[in-house]
């Protein structure tokens, strides 16, 4: 299959391909979650819960592998490492009793995926307690396991998690691309540069496509 994609078009096989879900978490999306505490504009996160919606449906209906991955530390937090608790001046910290629930601590209400987008059985969840998909978290081995090749992002934010993870895979040797509606910053300058910076020097990390690219490359292979 053929996406229509910058710096040029990306070409996967859907057997070696998964769809990858960046921590599209309550505590980051919805109103009154740790996201919004932070003084965070949530709605420009919210905004690309359909076009996700559509095509992580899509790619279920394809048959294709998905993996969800939450930001996510275990309840004595022996996974968080002090330097990342105790950064700035924030009013509430990893760990500490959030809005809906203990912030960015594994179980807690906040730190489950969105409805819209919930795991179904089959698919890959992983808490990871870095902002890359691939530290501390055993995903390359998961992948290499069922012979995956090539990774389709979404997921927020654009230039933390999102970026981190792409980079992650970049050196392990997937050929990456990111959905350029199904991913946002709470800093909209910051998703238009992490795009820019995927695709620059010829794809120096990866391909960007709007998530139409890819229905369109699966409706034609139907
Ligand atoms: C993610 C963050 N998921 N911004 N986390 O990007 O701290």
């Amino acid at each position: 299959m053929r996406i229509e994609a910058l710096p040029f078009p990306y070409e996967f096989e859907l057997k070696s391909t998964a769809l990858v879900l960046i921590d599209m978490q309550r505590d980051f999306i919805e109103p009154g979650g740790f996201g919004e505490t932070l003084g965070n504009d949530v709605s420009l996160l919210e905004a690309i819960v359909p076009a996700t919606k559509a095509a992580l449906e899509a790619w279920r209906e394809a048959g294709g592998l998905v993996v969800h991955t939450r930001e996510a530390h275990s309840p004595d937090l022996s996974d968080c490492p002090p330097a990342k608790r105790n950064r700035g001046n924030p009013t509430l910290r990893i760990g500490d009793e959030g809005p809906m629930g203990r912030i960015l601590v594994a179980g807690e209400p906040g730190n489950q995926i969105i409805d819209a987008l919930a795991p179904v059985d089959g698919e890959i969840v992983i808490d990871k307690p870095g902002k890359g998909a691939f530290y501390a978290t055993g995903l390359h081995e998961l992948l290499q396991q069922r012979g995956i090749t090539h990774l389709l992002f979404g997921g927020v934010t654009t230039e933390v998690c999102v970026q981190t993870s792409m980079r992650e895979a970049n050196d392990r040797g997937y050929d990456g691309l990111l959905l350029e509606d199904c991913t946002e910053s709470y800093f909209p300058a910051f998703k238009t540069a992490t795009l820019a910076m995927i695709r620059a020097q010829g794809g120096i990390v990866g391909w960007t496509a709007p998530s139409a690219a890819l229905l369109a490359a699966l409706n034609s292979a139907a």
